[in-house]
């Protein structure tokens, strides 16, 4: 084996590195997102037993899955989106293998986010973040830590209210800027899609979806364990089925983390408050144009949900 795969196998085996598991368990009580009544919706996972060392099959155990596609801790393709539609190699079949493995950069707003759940992530918040941490790099897993995952019932995680679902996500412009001037891989969030609770009402609906998989970019929805990564340093392995013509898969997330230097605090840089200097006039003050606005004409807009 060359000496480079040698030592990452040392590493894990001595626990200078270790894998951290970023998926949600899978299963029938696995939250799906509900969409307005006008359009169809994702089916939960169903499991229905083959055999299990029975009359069916008296040696194996085995089931039958059925499942939307985006189901629990998931991958969104380019396909997903009509942004992305005729993009090359833009399904979970074609995409090329190297570019499910990349750097992990990890954006901490828990804070926010207990505060204010429909938080939105800023340009500014970015700005802030590669002040403490350097500029994120091309290919790199862009993971928004907002503590969403905590929320372990379907009722606190989706967060449905009157008005449909409140949660934490991207701005537009936001997406804009870590797909067309940093150039990352994707996306990778806590709640049950990449984009916020309230996006389908924003201009244009989902604006993150619409942006990223345009922009051949993925999303990773459902993530967990995102406190047990350091802001930068962790590589992150997405790789769904490969799902022909698929536009997204179930899958299983991986991190690979370096373990903390012996001697060095519980509490690294990475955990001290990120946005303490941001003033909320300076987070929300953007240009018109790039306001998110309640669209009107979408079947979002009157509260249907
Ligand atoms: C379809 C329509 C809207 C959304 C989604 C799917 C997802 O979040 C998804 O899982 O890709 S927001
Ligand atoms: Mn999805």
């Amino acid at each position: 084996m060359p000496a480079l795969l040698a030592e990452l196998i040392d590493a894990l085996d001595t626990g200078r590195l270790r894998i951290v598991d970023l998926t949600q368990p899978l299963g029938p009580d696995t939250p799906v997102i509900g969409l307005p009544p006008q359009f169809a919706s994702s089916p939960g996972m169903s499991i229905e037993v083959i055999s299990r060392y029975d009359q069916n099959g008296p040696a194996w155990y085995w089931n039958t899955i059925r499942l939307g596609e985006h189901t629990g801790t998931h991958f969104d393709a380019p396909v997903h989106w009509i942004t992305g539609k005729d993009l090359p190699d833009n399904a979970c079949d074609t995409i090329p293998p190297r570019r499910f493995v990349g750097p992990a950069c990890v954006i901490d707003v828990s804070a926010e986010v207990a505060k204010k759940p429909d938080f939105l992530l800023m340009p500014e918040h970015v700005a802030a973040w590669e002040g403490q941490h350097g500029r994120i790099p091309r290919g790199a897993w862009v993971l928004l830590r907002t503590g969403w995952s905590k929320r372990t019932s379907a009722r606190e995680f989706l967060n449905v209210q009157g008005d449909g679902p409140h949660s934490p996500g991207f701005h537009k412009s936001t997406s804009e800027l870590l797909a067309r001037e940093r150039d990352v891989t994707g996306v990778g969030v806590e709640t049950v899609g990449t984009d916020a609770g309230q996006a389908g009402r924003f201009d244009p609906p989902f604006p993150n979806h619409a942006t990223m998989h345009g922009a051949g970019k993925f999303g990773l929805a459902s993530l967990r364990n995102l406190d047990q990564l350091p802001a930068t340093g962790a590589v992150v392995i997405a790789a769904p089925l490969k799902i022909v013509n698929g536009s997204g898969s179930p899958l299983r997330v991986l991190a690979i983390v370096p373990a903390r230097r012996p001697g060095s605090a519980t509490r690294g840089v990475e955990s001290l408050p990120l946005f303490t200097s941001l003033s909320p006039s300076r987070c929300y003050r953007l240009p018109r144009s790039s306001r998110c606005r309640w669209h009107r004409s979408s079947p979002w807009a009157p509260s249907g949900w």
